[in-house]
């Protein structure tokens, strides 16, 4: 891989690692936490003195049943955290997690370097901004929204059908003018899958490398690791990293997480596995 995210560019293998700003009252393991600007300021730091690669600054929840945020008051949560980085100097790319196209356009404008959206660029407006303003972006899988997302978790073959539907984002993505080497895939963890689904989504990941793009993967604290250990939101730093492994080990180049030092740690020596399975099994 080969990507350019603002000032720095992204090459080889990985793993790189996406720190979690959450600038919300309610995102489901740290809401409120972050909320106010100089707390989401400090945490990006923090996340940067940690190792982060970059930072994913967010002003709406998208866990299950959260309520829908105006797109000027998501602006007002993001747009002055990443003005008052870049104006202090931050030194890591930014990515904003988005779904609306008017939130994304005030994020690039601030600067903000990547667009990451739930949504998959499908929401209006949102693939032609990618397009225009020729940014990287995240097209991750979802299916319904998250006031509706638990029904939509139906599948006869978890791994073909979200390969099948990222693939027809992307290529409605690349419709609109987006570069298919600036896309991202992430196959969505949680969002419309059950535990089980989450499971066979993350040992199914090399079938969605092949749809030739780079993978980032989210797995940092969520549902599926609770379901599976009985763990609580605040205490699945374990079962996260046990999923972080298996993500570099399948050959994911990008892991999305809250603790950030933890998983540098986790991610590298599976990288150092990865590579030398390479050098003595090669593929
Ligand atoms: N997960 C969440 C939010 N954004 N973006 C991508 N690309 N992939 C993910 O898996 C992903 C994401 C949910 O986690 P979090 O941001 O911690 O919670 P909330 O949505 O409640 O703010």
């Amino acid at each position: 891989m080969r990507m350019r995210i603002g000032a720095r560019v992204f090459e080889g293998p990985g793993p790189f690692l996406v720190g979690i700003v959450n600038t919300t009252p309610d995102s489901f393991s740290d809401g409120g936490r972050f909320l106010n600007l100089e707390d989401a300021v400090d945490r990006a730091n923090t996340l940067l003195a940690e190792g982060a690669d970059l930072v994913d600054l967010g002003g709406e929840s998208t866990r299950p049943g959260a309520p829908a945020v105006p797109a000027d008051e998501e602006l007002q949560r993001v747009v002055p955290v990443i003005e008052r980085l870049r104006s202090h100097g931050f030194s890591l790319p930014i990515s904003v997690d988005t779904s609306k196209a008017e939130v994304a356009r005030a994020a690039l404008d601030a600067g903000a370097d990547l667009v990451n959206d739930v949504n998959g660029l499908a929401g209006p407006g949102m693939a032609e901004l990618v397009a225009a303003r020729g940014v990287p972006a995240v097209i991750m899988h979802r299916r319904g929204t998250p006031a509706d997302m638990r029904a939509h978790a139906t599948y006869r073959d978890v791994v073909s059908e979200v390969a099948d539907e990222l693939s027809e984002l992307l290529r409605r993505a690349l419709i609109a003018g987006v570069d298919r080497d600036r896309v991202l895939l992430d196959p969505g963890i949680g969002f419309a899958k059950t535990a089980e689904q989450s499971i066979a989504l993350l040992a199914g990941l090399g079938r969605l490398r092949s749809l030739g793009c780079p993978l980032l993967v989210g797995p940092s604290r969520k549902s599926f690791i609770g379901e599976l250990t009985g763990a609580g939101v605040g205490d699945r730093l374990p079962g996260t990293l046990a999923a972080v492994a298996a993500c570099v080990l399948a050959g994911a180049e990008f892991v999305r997480v809250h603790d950030v030092a933890a998983a540098s740690q986790a991610a590298r020596i599976a990288a150092a596995i990865r590579d030398a399975a390479g050098r003595t099994h090669p593929p």
